[in-house]
This record gives C-alpha cells, sequence and structure tokens, in this order.
C-alpha cells in the first residue's frame, strides 16, 4: 500500500501541478520521507518492499529531469543501507538524508544566485525561457543589487511557464516584456546575455531544457549573445557517462491543439530539447562557473560516491 500523500506527490508531478526540475526533485526527497515516517513494515525487507515501489512510483512520473532520479540516489543510499539492519535507524537516515537533499538544494539555487549575480552588468538585457528557479535566482539577486535589468520572457508553449516567470519578474520589480517563442530572434539584437535553467546535463556539456531552448542558444549565437545556462550540480546526468542518452518526454497531443478539430492531424509533443555545448558560453552551478565541456569533471566529483557501483541497478 502506497501512502495517500505520496501519490498525491507523484500525481501532482506527473500532472505538472508540480513542474520545475528542482521542484521535482524536492518533492521526490519529500515523499521517501514521508515513506519513512509513516510505514507499517516491521521487517526490513518488507520496508525495502515499500520503498522500491515509491522509487518505481517516483521514477515513472516524468522522465527528462535527472534531478528526480539524483535526489532519490542522494536519499537512498542502497550499499549504506545494506550494512544497516536496524529498521529504525534505515528510517532515521532516509528523513535526514531527505531533509538533507532539501535543504541543500535550496542553498544551491541561492548560490547559484550569488554567483551568476557577478556576471550580470547594469543595463543588461536578458533573454530567459520556460520557468527555471535557478535562473530567476541569478536575475533577481541581480536586479536586488541594484543593477538595472530588462527582461524578456519568452511564452514557451504549450504549457506557457513563462507566464509565472513574467508573474515573478514584474512582482519582484523587474522590467519584464513578455513576447511569443517565435519572436525571439527577432528581439535577440537587444539581448546582452541569455539565462536559462537545465533539466539535464549531459557528460559532453550537452544540456536539455524546456523545448525551444536550443532554437534561443542559436539565435544567441548567430547575434553573438552569450549564452548561460544556471543549474545545480543534481542536474548533472550520470548515466550519460557510460554512453545513455537523456530521454526527451513526449506529452499529451491536447496540450497544443485538440486533434478532434482536424480530422487526420498528427501532432507531436517533445517537452523539451537539445543545445550542444558548442553554443553554451558558461555553465553556472553553486559549486562555481564553468565552460560546458567541464561537465565531466562535475559527474566526477558529485557522483564519485556512486560511479564504482553500477548505477541504480534495481531502481529501473
Ligand atoms: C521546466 C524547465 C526548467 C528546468 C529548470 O520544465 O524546463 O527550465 O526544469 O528549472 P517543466 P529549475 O515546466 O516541463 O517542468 O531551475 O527551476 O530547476
Amino acid at each position: 500500500m502506497i501512502h495517500p500523500e505520496v501519490k498525491k506527490i507523484a500525481e501532482d508531478i506527473r500532472t505538472m501541478r508540480t513542474r520545475g526540475a528542482g521542484r521535482i526533485a524536492r518533492a521526490a526527497a519529500r515523499a521517501l520521507k514521508v515513506v519513512a515516517t509513516s510505514t507499517k513494515a516491521e521487517t526490513k525487507a518488507q520496508f525495502m518492499d515499500e520503498l522500491n515501489k515509491v522509487v518505481k512510483l517516483l521514477l515513472s512520473t516524468r522522465p527528462t529531469a535527472v534531478s528526480l532520479p539524483n535526489a532519490i540516489r542522494f536519499v537512498v543510499r542502497r550499499s549504506e543501507l545494506e550494512s544497516i539492519e536496524d529498521l529504525g535507524e534505515i528510517r532515521r537516515l532516509i528523513v535526514s538524508r531527505a531533509n538533507e537533499f532539501i535543504r541543500l538544494s535550496l542553498g544551491a539555487i541561492k548560490r547559484i544566485g550569488e554567483i551568476g549575480s557577478r556576471r550580470i552588468l547594469d543595463g543588461d538585457t536578458i533573454m530567459t525561457h520556460c520557468n527555471s528557479a535557478c535562473a530567476l535566482s541569478i536575475i533577481k539577486t541581480a536586479h536586488s543589487q541594484g543593477k538595472d535589468l530588462e527582461v524578456f520572457v519568452t511564452e514557451s508553449r504549450p504549457r506557457r511557464q513563462g507566464l509565472i516567470t513574467a508573474r515573478e519578474l514584474t512582482k519582484a520589480g523587474v522590467r519584464t516584456t513578455l513576447i511569443v517563442d517565435s519572436a525571439a530572434r527577432y528581439f535577440m539584437k537587444e539581448v546582452d546575455k541569455v539565462i536559462v535553467g537545465a533539466d539535464s546535463i549531459a557528460a559532453n556539456g550537452a544540456v536539455v531544457n524546456k523545448i525551444g531552448t536550443s532554437s534561443l542558444a542559436l539565435a544567441a549565437n548567430e547575434a553573438r549573445v552569450l549564452f548561460f545556462v544556471a543549474a545545480e550540480s543534481y542536474k548533472f546526468h550520470p548515466e550519460t557517462l557510460v554512453g545513455e542518452l537523456v530521454e526527451i518526454e513526449e506529452r499529451d497531443p491536447r496540450e497544443v491543439f485538440n486533434p478532434k478539430r482536424i480530422e487526420g492531424l498528427r501532432i507531436r509533443n517533445p517537452a523539451f530539447d537539445v543545445t550542444p555545448p558548442e553554443y553554451i558560453d558558461l555553465i553556472i552551478t553553486e559549486r562555481g562557473i564553468i565552460p560546458p565541456q567541464a561537465a565531466y569533471t562535475i559527474l566526477r566529483e558529485h557522483f564519485e560516491w556512486k560511479l564504482d557501483e553500477e548505477l541504480l541497478p534495481d531502481q529501473k
């Protein structure tokens, strides 16, 4: 039996009531904490069985943001749990790791804001896409330092997360202009820096983010505009070290258009795309700024404790 609160967390991720890679990761950590505090299991084996079911459920919600499996990896360290027999101790460990993940995650977003804001100059015009807590942390921090900024926000069809960004920025007092996605290249000549978030970053520095990000990167490259990615270390994708590709989620076509209105029409709705490292100037992480080519180093450092084992042996 999966706890109703855990089911609700998973459903909220699936339906995008909880969205954005960082928020999804923290919600997953919260779900694991609920399992550890509410379980009726009497033995370690029963508890591990329950935990595995929840891990499967969480992993089935959305496939692209690696922050989700990385949060689970952080909280449930299987090799460590293998050596502990006392169920109470296991439960306490999971609760404390989940709390630690949430604390580190929120701290990372704040730190990215501090580090990234140093790259923003007074008078800069910035373009951002979708709704990224990390990208917004940089913009809002720079604004709070008294830098005079102007921000172009793309609508981000089909789910229009750009509206969330536009609301957040205007509320913070940042001069904000909303544009449709196809107007990005038109306005690019007025922009100094593009800042976006990430759902996954591959070992070669390629960045997976909201569909349309790579078009923005192309337009920025053409106009010689700097292109920054803001992402916590847990957005780096360990399986890409061993050659796996990041799965791109395709969502319900009805998010784009009601297919019944044009008979025979096919609709595709990929939620993310891949921006190659050549189009990215910097990745801003909580550990500092790196060129995309250094993604491999971050992966080696961040997942050192796990890389010698087979990655996620029984979570798939
Ligand atoms: C959100 C999206 C965001 C990243 C980074 O997509 O692509 O840019 O998740 O966000 P969706 P953050 O709305 O489909 O989840 O920096 O907040 O983690």
